[in-house]
């Protein structure tokens, strides 16, 4: 039976990739967690008393535990969903960011070059890596112009997977992923941030109490979101390909932050309106709701400068035309099938691990 290291397992992703492994495939997977003082199994919980999951400790800042893990498990597939993979906190912790999301990178390709060098890896690669953005929309052949240490992070490890890719002869890739979301989103990153906002909201209209509204930052930003499921389907479909090659993964859609609140709080069904400009834009609710059902608050969603980034990637299209032709990858979630499910299951999810 073949192996495959997954790391990255307790975030949206890694987690993800472990169900559709478990489901699709025979193979024994060895999903890779850093130690923590509160080890956080929510994501993948359900696999523990599998036979085919093992759990294993790895740490990208540490080459030593990657090594150890490599030549124990001799993998046939290596996929590395770890990351620092928050673009906001890389301007706080530029270090610690470019550590593990370049050089982690290093590290696991040289323990595979020495323990598993038929091992096929891939690597997390983002639209952040395009930056700010010379055309729309975005395909494999746009140049790679970062905008935040996260980025130059991410381009940099493109990079080092094509060098050892052709000076080592490993099937070596790394994606170029659009944003994907779901209900297992971190709970900072915005599509996240919204729809537990509107949970809170709900929560506290249901219990006849005053809400605070949402506070954002640049909702002007437009983004190619697509649900992460379909995404690990990809990466396997991409990891599987005869010969080596990276494609653009993306819904070839984009839709500004201000979009995604009118369709999550449409789904909500909360009627609610725009007004003011600026840092005093707000959304509010609708006055016949205000009456009806005696709200003591109305502020949905109020601007906050301390959310705008010090550099903004503005525009993010992406153009997945090559990976649906060459790799007969199709996406199956809509836009809107992607927030629906969002607000549905954090409305529904009440006590979850948030
Ligand atoms: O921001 C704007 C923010 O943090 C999306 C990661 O998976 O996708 C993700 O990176 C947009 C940005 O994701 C808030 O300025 C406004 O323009 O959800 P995000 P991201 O930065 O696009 C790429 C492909 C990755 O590779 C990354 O790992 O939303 N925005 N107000 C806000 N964003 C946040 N987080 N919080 C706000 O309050």
């Amino acid at each position: 039976m073949k192996n495959v290291i997954i790391t990255g397992i307790s975030g949206q992703d890694g987690s993800y990739m472990v169900d559709y492994l478990i489901e699709n495939t025979n193979l024994n997977i060895f999903g890779a967690v850093r130690r923590l003082s509160k080890p956080n199994y929510f994501n993948f919980q359900q696999h523990l008393n599998n036979k085919r999951f093992n759990l294993v400790t790895l740490d990208l800042s540490d080459s030593q535990s990657i090594d150890n893990v490599v030549r124990e498990v001799k993998p046939d597939y290596f996929i590395n969903f770890a990351a620092q993979s928050f673009v906001g906190a890389s301007w706080q912790i530029p270090e610690q960011t470019f550590d593990v999301d370049a050089v982690g990178v290093i590290r696991c390709l040289e323990a595979i070059r020495r323990h598993a060098p038929k091992c096929r890896f891939y690597n997390a690669g983002s639209s952040e890596e395009f930056g700010d953005v010379k055309y729309c929309p975005q395909d494999e052949k746009h140049p790679l112009s970062p905008r935040s240490p996260y980025g130059a992070a991410k381009a940099s490890a493109r990079h080092i997977v094509k060098v050892y890719r052709e000076s080592y002869n490993l099937f070596a890739i790394q994606g170029y992923l659009f944003n994907h979301e779901s209900p297992r989103r971190g709970e900072e990153f915005v599509t996240r941030k919204i729809t537990l906002g509107i949970r809170k909201i709900l929560k506290a209209i249901k219990n006849k109490e005053p809400f605070a509204p949402i506070e954002l930052g640049n909702l002007d930003a437009k983004r190619d979101w697509s649900h992460a499921l379909d995404f690990v389907d990809g990466v396997w479909k991409m990891i599987n390909q005869e010969s080596p090659k990276e494609f653009v993964l993306s819904s070839n859609e984009t839709h500004t932050v201000r979009e995604f609140i009118n369709v999550a709080f449409k789904y909500a069904n909360l009627d609610a309106s725009w007004h003011g400009n600026g840092l005093s834009e707000e959304l509010s609710v609708h006055n016949h709701l205000i009456e009806e059902h005696d709200l003591k608050s109305s502020v949905l969603v109020r601007i906050n400068p301390q959310f705008f980034r010090p550099a903004e990637v503005d525009i993010l299209l992406g153009d997945s035309t090559l990976a649906r032709a060459k790799l007969g990858w199709q996406p199956k979630y809509s836009f809107t099938d992607l927030v629906k499910e969002m607000v549905e299951s954090d409305m529904a999810n009440e006590c979850q691990n948030t």
